[in-house]
């Protein structure tokens, strides 16, 4: 593997060439994702009319069935019960006149849910820099590719920090990235200690005058105080060594694992501080209701979706269309 040296500016040229995906691509991915979304969807659709019977009664019987449909779409239980009830009070001061106009009125209902959780502001403007936390396997070294993708696609300086020092190959796989990429990658030995490798990367972030560092940690939830001690840690490095910069700290789950992956973000919200969610591997056979679920349940926005295995496969979310991939 090369040695991040002085190639950090040769670099960053590289990625000011980067342009904007066009709308075009934009949509490409909508469509990945909708393609994922779709046994969510259908399964939802048949269900819905299926309770429905093509005329719009809503007694309790159907009521009830929405609602275990809804649950079946991994949107929660409480998320579910809520919606139903949002739903029922609707339906009291107007006509719901079909199944299409209550689809839609569920996806007005929803993405409203989703536009309630706090602002995640400007995801561009630098200097930031972004932990990466997540357990095992959920996508969080995939992720920073497809972030500093996102970034030099918008003309930002990125760096990346091999923080997840536990395993060699998680390093070799995160300087892989960085290698492709273009971007560099700060890391030191397999064992070291990641607020040390924290601490490189911010020194060099400010001499190659990076927008952008990505730190990489361990996805180790078993000893939650040993993964508080170590975010402390790197966190009393960011305080001393990039003051004034934004931080943020995203938390990865994958979607596939369903109600799984909201107990796992219930119990990092408990240890960390987290800023948002990247919501990874929706391109497969995942659930799509999970996003509605961690916005309701955690109130944390949902920033990003992973679509695929690629550093292009990442959907900035959107609410609205999020929502109308679920049930138009
Ligand atoms: N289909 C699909 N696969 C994904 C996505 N994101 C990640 N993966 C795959 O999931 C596997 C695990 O991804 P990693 O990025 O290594 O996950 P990690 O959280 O860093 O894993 P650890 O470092 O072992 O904790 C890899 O095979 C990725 O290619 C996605 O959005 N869609
Ligand atoms: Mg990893």
């Amino acid at each position: 593997m090369k040695s991040q040296g002085t190639d950090g500016l040769e670099r960053l040229e590289l990625a000011s060439e980067a342009t904007l995906p066009s709308t075009e691509e934009k949509r490409g991915l909508w469509k990945k994702l909708k393609r994922g979304l779709f046994m969510t969807h259908t399964e939802l659709l048949g269900r819905m009319d299926a309770a429905l019977k093509g005329r719009v009664v809503l007694d309790d019987e159907t009521l009830e069935y929405l609602e275990e449909s809804l649950i079946s779409a991994d949107l929660g239980v409480e998320t579910s019960l809520e919606l139903v009830e949002r739903l029922k009070e609707r339906s009291r001061d107007t006509d719901i006149a079909n199944p299409a106009e209550l689809r839609r009125i569920l996806a007005v209902e929803i993405s409203d849910l989703l536009d309630k959780t706090p602002k995640p502001g400007d995801l561009t403007t630098g200097p930031m820099i972004t932990l990466v936390v997540g357990v095992n396997g959920v996508g969080k070294t995939t992720t920073i590719a497809k972030l500093a993708r996102w970034l030099l696609d918008r003309k930002q300086a990125v760096l990346l920090a091999a923080g997840d020092t536990f395993r060699a190959a998680a390093i070799e796989q995160i300087a892989l990235w960085g290698e492709r990429l273009g971007v560099g990658v700060i890391r030191q030995k397999a064992g070291g200690d990641p607020a040390a490798v924290v601490f490189d990367a911010v020194q060099a972030a400010k001499a190659r005058r990076i927008d952008h560092l990505i730190v990489d940690t361990a996805g180790r939830l078993h000893t939650k105080s040993h993964l508080m001690e170590e975010l402390a840690k790197i966190g009393r490095v960011i305080d001393r060594e990039a003051e004034g910069w934004r931080r943020r700290t995203l938390l990865v789950l994958d979607a596939t694992t369903g109600h799984n992956a909201l107990a796992q973000a219930k119990e990092f919200a408990k240890t960390v501080e987290l800023d948002g969610v990247v919501l990874t591997k929706l391109d497969g056979t995942a659930k799509g209701g999970m996003a509605v679920a961690v916005a309701r349940d955690l109130g944390l926005p949902v920033l990003f979706l992973g679509v695929g295995e690629l550093p292009e496969d990442l959907v900035e979310f959107d609410s609205r269309e999020f929502a109308a991939a679920l049930f138009d």
